[in-house]
């Protein structure tokens, strides 16, 4: 007897074991309808050896059966066992042909998983496990096989229908349109997708380096085509790049992309049929800020990318995941940085790498460090899981490209390349492991030794510290860099330890006290323990967990050189050093390498904004000025250089000095930061005059291009302490001036990205002209979800400097939640409001009298009941609560408690809450 499992199961990586059955070309056949859509699925089944006398059992997600046939005959009721969650064929023969009818309900499915119907359309989503909701079947990524697929729906209702692959045909007869689709390339079911909707598309058609014609579609609702061709250049723009940095060519004769309003997450690489958000397609001035513009590009490559690292080459089991997103990651980053370095002088090129190097950093700090701190940790290959859709993480993601990244570093762009090469020759066709990825690269490169040790980056979680120590002896001119490694102390436990060193890349270089870069060349390393000194002198590999590298300075310096470790950001740790404030604040000035200059800077703020600060707040005021005038520095790394670190990155930095995390306290040290900014005296002149480009940037036309959004970033950044100086300026006549000056530009930006920092600005300020500046942008974007998103999640984040203490945050939101454009069936609403004042808004969060967290608990067990896995994500918004201070921390635990003993809690939701309270 097959039960349904009540209670959740515990699913191991070790226990991997490959299906029972191995399966034929699939015919599916579809009759559309978004109340009831009629599905048949028929295929040749080959019972393994090993699985001979086994039932066969099929997955299945809220489904229900209408029949079943094997070699074409009705299976009697006692050969079989059916619910909504499988199918099992108890005595199935050796081989033969099944036939399984099954039928769903489009319009009732909440969750977004499966068949679902947004805005009159029909759409599907079977990544990880939404296949199970279509058709009973062996819903696992290493079943592939080629499927052929008939579409049947109602002719004018649904003018458009597309599936995987190329189309075969397609005729429309007695109002019924018929389409038949076949994919050549063998697949696994979460590739697999269908559309069915009223939908217009721009094309183009591109030549490959090999001369074959291919063509690339976009398809939207006909009032949004128009925001579409950015979409469809970027396509072409990512066509090329992998053909030209990795010599892969598009496989399929047309790749389509279609945006779907309604959809859980960015985007889904479903074979040369992509369903994306709207937000990652559509773009113009109005709907779409500068950065919107840079991430269309690069989730449309990301997805692209996925057609060989993903989908041609796919992952054995859900455990190795991070085979196809973190190397997919890492391609879109490379990707978005070609371009942005594409037609610069070689010191122009290092810049705009480094900004887009910067800005990757900043996000893997900024959510992957926290998770990797906190109760949902776990390497980039997790060992066991509940709930795949939970560990579609920053971990596996962005951690997952960082060790990635250190291959490249390693090896770097031909080393790399060649060991891609060999990984597709081969694995190419099929579901593989994180194994075979690594010893592809490694030995492409002839260092297969690495294997052993490298592979401990995929099973240790936490986020490793290196500790560097210099000792200097000015007689000799020798430099000892003691170097050490700690992990994580949870790694010592669990079901498979990984207590052991890890192989760090460190490129690191040296400054005189005076600011010189010490030129590689002229140091010479005498002597070496516990790592390796690599071709590049100026990269070294740690493997040991203490190792020490003696440096032999040729320059006369007798004083001790500054290091700059990491360079590039080389491995994803956390380093501590023993320098000064005044040797930071002399990388900040000077260092050659732009992301350890910024890094630097960073670190001296963070130090103003601890509980106790450290640090000469007129050594950074005077550093400000000194970033701002420096002609070499790109107006985009003087915006990230002066953007101060995001309340969430200074509660890491609190928490990992052990210190109770006050959000409230955090933002009043932000906000204190950000006044001294803005009045520094040193600072007036070029704050004036940047934000003097506002006006002129908003009578040019628009253009997102990076030359020209980096001065609008930097514009934009002056304006806002402006804004802030203006608050607190006595009388309150400066503050009136700034709001209607903010006012007068937010109506006269012909742009989003404006248009937002304005209002922001206004929200800031508070008062009449905040009001009215709300208003008329509402009256501008009521028509446009994606502008009108914005709309919502400022006001969910908004920072008034008349209210730091956010007591007015928790009312604001229930009116947002109250207003009539508020949409709980659509997620990028759902994010605009509850997302932005979970994740954004901490000291809204966080109230003291527990407002915040009410209003989390009744919302989310609310948001479980229709869509579960945008519950679940949102809840981990409250993974960092075991660092916060006591009083705060009791009222989460009760919230918490509370939540996990509800009836009904989705699975989701129920293992991310009880990993939450440990
Ligand atoms: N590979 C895609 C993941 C994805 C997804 C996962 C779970 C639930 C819904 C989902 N939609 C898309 C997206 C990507 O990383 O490319
Ligand atoms: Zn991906």
């Amino acid at each position: 007897m097959f039960r349904d499992a009540l209670a959740p199961a515990v699913i191991h990586r070790l226990d991997y074991r490959p299906a029972v059955a191995t399966l034929g070309p699939v015919d599916l056949h579809f009759d559309l309808g978004l109340a009831e859509t009629r599905v048949i699925a028929e295929f040749d089944f080959s019972m393994r050896p090993e699985s001979a006398g086994e039932a066969l059992v099929l997955d299945g997600d809220s489904l229900s059966l209408e029949g079943v046939w094997i070699n074409g005959e009705a299976l009697s009721p006692s050969s079989y066992e059916a619910s909504p969650m499988r199918l099992a064929l108890l005595a199935p023969p050796p081989q033969g042909r099944l036939r399984i009818a099954v039928r769903v309900h489009p319009d009732q499915n909440t969750e977004l998983m499966g068949l679902y119907a947004s805005r009159g359309g029909l759409y599907t989503q079977c990544e990880s496990q939404g296949f199970r909701r279509i058709v009973y079947f062996l819903d696992r990524p290493d079943v592939m096989t080629t499927y052929t697929v008939t579409l049947e729906a109602d002719a004018q209702a649904f003018p458009v229908l597309l599936s995987n692959g190329n189309l075969l045909e397609e005729s429309v007869q007695d109002g019924r349109r018929r389409a038949v689709w076949h994919d050549p390339f063998p697949k696994p079911c979460y590739l697999f997708a269908l559309v069915a909707a009223d939908l217009a598309h721009i094309e183009k058609v591109h030549t490959t380096g090999s001369g074959a014609q291919k063509l690339l579609q976009v398809y939207t609702k006909a009032g949004d085509l128009s925001r579409a061709q950015h979409a469809l250049e970027s396509l072409g723009r990512a066509v090329i790049w992998d053909e030209q940095r990795f010599g892969l060519e598009l496989d399929l004769d047309r790749f389509m992309i279609v945006a779907v309003p309604d959809f859980n997450s960015g985007a889904m690489e479903n074979k040369g049929l992509n369903l994306f958000n709207t937000r990652y397609v559509l773009a113009d001035p109005e709907s779409a800020t500068d950065r919107d513009y840079e991430l269309v590009e690069a989730v449309i490559g990301h997805e692209y990318f996925h057609n060989y690292t993903g989908n041609r080459i796919t992952c054995r089991d859900w455990f190795q995941l991070t085979l196809k997103e973190g190397l997919t990651v890492l391609r879109d980053q490379e990707f978005t940085a070609d371009l942005l370095a594409a037609g610069l002088d070689d010191a122009q090129a290092a810049s705009a790498r480094a900004v887009k190097r910067i800005d990757d950093v900043r996000t893997l700090r900024a959510h992957q460090f926290p998770e990797d701190a906190g109760p949902m940790a776990h390497p980039i290959r997790p060992q066991q899981y509940e709930e795949i859709r939970n560990f579609y993480t920053a971990t596996v993601y962005e951690k997952g490209a960082e060790v990635i990244r250190m291959l490249l570093t390693l090896f770097g762009r031909e080393g790399f390349r060649q060991g891609m090469d060999l990984y597709f020759e081969r694995h190419d066709g099929t579901a593989a492991t994180c194994e075979d990825f690594v010893s592809s690269i490694l030995d492409a490169n002839g260092r297969s030794d690495l294997f052993g040790d490298w592979m401990r980056w995929y099973d240790t979680l936490g986020t490793p510290v290196l500790r560097a120590e210099r000792a200097w002896d000015a007689q000799t001119r020798t430099l000892r860099l003691q170097l050490h490694q700690t992990r994580d102390p949870r790694n010592e436990s669990g079901s498979t330890p990984q207590p052991l060193p890890l192989p760090i890349p460190v490129r690191l270089g040296l400054l005189s006290p005076s600011g010189e870069e010490l030129d590689p060349q002229s140091w010479l390393v005498s002597k070496t323990s516990g790592l390796e000194t690599l071709a590049e002198s100026d990269l070294i590999l740690l493997r040991d967990d203490t190792a020490e590298l003696v440096l032999q300075l040729a320059s006369t310096e007798t004083q001790c050189p500054v290091v700059s470790l990491l360079r590039g950001y080389s491995a994803p740790v956390r380093a501590v050093t023993d320098l000064s404030s005044a040797e930071i604040g002399l990388l900040a000035a000077a260092d050659s390498d732009a992301f350890n200059r910024w890094d630097a800077f960073q670190q001296l703020l963070l130090d103003q904004l601890m509980p106790t600060p450290s640090g000469d707040l007129d050594q950074v005021l005077a550093l400000a000025g000194r970033l701002l005038s420096d002609p070499r520095l790109s107006p985009a790394f003087q915006a990230a250089a002066l953007s101060l670190p995001a309340e969430t990155v200074v509660a890491e930095a609190w928490a990992a000095a052990g210190c109770p995390v006050d959000p409230l306290q955090i933002r009043l040290a932000v906000d204190r930061l950000r006044l001294a900014l803005a009045q520094a005296p040193g600072l007036q002149r070029h704050l004036e005059a940047l934000d003097a480009t506002v006006d002129r940037d908003a009578r040019e036309p628009y253009s997102a291009d990076a030359s020209v959004a980096g001065p609008r970033a930097l514009g934009l950044l002056a304006q806002s302490l402006i804004t802030r100086a203006a608050h607190a300026h006595e009388g309150g006549c400066t503050r009136t001036y700034q709001a209607k000056r903010l006012l007068t530009r937010l109506k006269a930006s012909p742009h989003l990205t404006g248009r937002l920092a304005h209002l922001q600005g206004l929200l800031s300020l508070g008062g009449p002209e905040a009001e009215e500046g709300l208003e008329w942008f509402h009256g501008q974007v009521r028509d446009n979800p994606l502008a009108l998103d914005r709309w919502f999640s400022l006001q969910a984040s908004a920072v008034a400097y008349d209210d730091l203490e956010a007591k007015g945050a928790v009312e604001r939101v229930e009116r947002l939640l109250a207003h009539p454009d508020y949409d709980v069936a659509n997620p990028n609403r759902v994010r605009a409001v509850l997302g932005a004042f979970f994740m954004q808004n901490p000291a809204g969060l966080h109230q003291e009298d527990g407002s915040g967290y009410a209003l989390w608990a009744r919302e989310l067990a609310a948001l479980d009941r229709r869509n579960s896995q945008l519950a679940a994500r949102l809840m981990r918004s409250l993974d960092r609560w075991a660092v916060l201070e006591p009083k705060r921390q009791s009222v989460v635990r009760g919230v918490l408690e509370g939540l996990a003993s509800r009836e009904g809690l989705s699975s989701d939701a129920r293992e991310v809450v009880a990993k939450l309270l440990g």
